[in-house]
């Protein structure tokens, strides 16, 4: 492989502090300990799972994968469109490095991933790709209507044989919902926030207080 093809990483994105990595682990799991005991969670768990099971244990259900962050650019080292132009952006190069409070606005949850909502501010959308959101648009073809940063978000957890950029799309789901008017049936006014159901098993529960989390602009080549 000739070095120029290596010397871009496997992504770039905001790498969370480890103090804060703790605390929003501990708050995603308080948040699955609770939702798997709701009973708007029991009677809809059937559009949750298609396997026939009366409970599910949404810890388990989930596996964690690695130091959480919020993914700016894909660029598997070179080979992903756009990763080159990406890399050499001034924003980058410049904030490559620096440090970020991120805002965690909401978690939610569906049968393939559990994350947390990042909403960015103008200076970190400068670092936001402007393809992002369009790259989704064979999945989720509402994402294309989408504001820049909608994708933005920290996977948590994903079910078994489901692969973290899934998370991305799961979230821009719930947001086209929301944007074609549709508010989600309000469940219930939990301590951490009101959580909403959207139907197909996705749930989101919107922070009452934002978490704000300590970043670090990097790269990861994995
Ligand atoms: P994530 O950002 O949803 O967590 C390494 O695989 C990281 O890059 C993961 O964090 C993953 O998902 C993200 N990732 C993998 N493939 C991707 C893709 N095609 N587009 C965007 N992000 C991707």
């Amino acid at each position: 492989v000739p070095l120029e093809e290596t010397s871009l990483p496997l992504f770039f994105g905001w790498f969370l502090l480890p103090g804060i990595q703790d605390k929003v682990r501990c708050t995603s799991m308080d948040f699955l300990k609770t939702l798997d005991t709701l009973e708007a969670f029991k009677k809809h768990l059937p559009d949750f799972t298609v396997e026939a099971e009366k409970e599910v244990d949404l810890e388990q259900y989930f596996q964690a994968n690695g130091a959480l962050h919020c993914t700016t650019k894909f660029c598997d080292y070179g080979k992903a469109e756009g990763a080159k132009e990406y890399a050499d952006k001034s924003a980058v190069k410049e904030l490559y490095g620096s440090a970020f409070e991120l805002s965690l606005s909401a978690l939610f949850v569906t049968p393939r991933t559990v994350g947390a909502r990042v909403s960015l501010s103008e200076d970190q959308l400068t670092l936001w790709p402007a393809d992002a959101e369009k790259e989704a648009v064979p999945l989720v073809p509402a994402a294309a209507t989408l504001p820049a940063g909608s994708r933005a978000h920290i996977t948590l957890g994903c079910a078994e044989g489901v692969e973290a950029k899934q998370t991305g799309f799961d979230l821009l789901e719930i947001l086209a919902l929301q944007q074609e008017g549709q508010e989600g049936e309000l469940v219930e006014e939990m301590e951490l926030g009101s959580l909403a159901y959207y139907g197909k098993g996705r749930w989101l529960l919107s922070l009452r207080e934002p978490v704000s989390a300590q970043a670090c602009f990097s790269s990861l080549y994995g």
